[in-house]
């Protein structure tokens, strides 16, 4: 099955810790992502759309730059209705995590309430109230299941609240402490969950797991790529740098068995900050990855 791909830019950095992440969009296309995707798949370059450069927010100290996270992932969500409309996947490209609530709310407006894979080096289950920082990066998933604490507008982004229920997320290739906070709210939740040392076990497996609990849990499922969930020793991409995640070969075993199912329903690639890129070729290296994962 031939994947006809939607590539929509999200160019913000609303819900990071600073500036950086809206620069992504920009950084992939310049590494040829399009032009690499057209030679396994057929694809449109949808453009962005209007992005935000992250700003303190003294109004809102912890849930900073949250109406722009709002309107960032309202206009995602409107353009993944039209992308489905012409029977398309979207690939947005972030931006922060939260880009990610334009996707599921966007499908579950379109009238197909998606699972979710979220492939991250931490769920992003905090909320306002557990942290300190006021990145809404880190509350995505916890905003899609509108935890105590959500910010109501956020969570309130898609058709219905909660947009997600547990039993339709799995989190995949976290290497979080046995005492993290986020670990404990995972098992709390019943969320399943597919730790970096199960990938680095057997990736194949790994992600065949992955694969068949999604399709189990709804009709379709999306995938949410963040790229702190890769080793920032072997690509060293992210916003965040995570020490004990996964390396490009196991991300791409990850990438090409998810969207290979016909339940695949679209891809966000998050948390790129070109500015921590130590030279020329671990973009086009990640490029390559990901445009060959694509493919399926
Ligand atoms: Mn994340």
């Amino acid at each position: 099955m031939e994947l006809h791909w939607d590539v929509i830019g999200a160019p913000s950095s609303a819900g990071a810790h600073t500036p950086g992440v809206e620069k992504a969009p920009g950084a992939l296309r310049k590494a040829g992502l399009i032009a690499l995707i057209s030679r396994g798949c057929d694809v449109d370059d949808l453009g962005d759309v209007p992005g935000f450069r992250w700003t303190p927010d003294p109004s809102y100290t912890r849930s900073q730059n949250a109406s722009e996270v709002l309107r960032v992932a309202t206009d995602l969500a409107q353009q993944v209705v039209a992308s489905v409309r012409r029977q398309r996947i979207p690939l947005i490209l972030g931006g922060d995590c939260t880009v990610t609530i334009g996707l599921v709310a966007g499908q579950a407006r379109a009238g197909t309430p998606p699972a979710l894979v979220y492939v991250d080096g931490g769920p992003d289950l905090y909320t306002p109230e557990t942290r300190a920082n006021g990145n809404l990066d880190a509350m995505g998933l916890a905003h899609m299941l509108a935890l105590h604490g959500s910010v109501p507008a956020i969570a309130a982004a898609g058709p219905f609240v909660p947009l997600l229920t547990p039993d339709r997320v799995v989190t995949y290739g976290d290497s979080l402490w046995r005492d993290d906070h986020e670990r404990g709210l995972v098992e709390e939740l019943g969320i399943t969950d597919i730790s970096a040392e199960e990938v680095h076990a057997d990736p194949t497996t790994a992600a065949a797991r992955a694969r068949a609990l999604a399709e189990a849990a709804a009709s379709a499922f999306v995938v949410h790529f963040d790229v702190d969930v890769l080793s920032f020793v072997e690509a060293p991409l992210a916003d965040v740098p995570e020490p004990f995640g996964l390396t490009l070969a196991e991300a791409a075993i990850t990438l090409s068995t998810l969207v290979s199912s016909p339940r695949f329903l679209g891809l966000t690639v998050t948390e790129i900050n070109p500015d921590h890129l130590p030279d020329e070729e671990v973009l086009p290296r990640f490029t390559r990855m990901l445009a060959g994962a694509l493919a399926g």
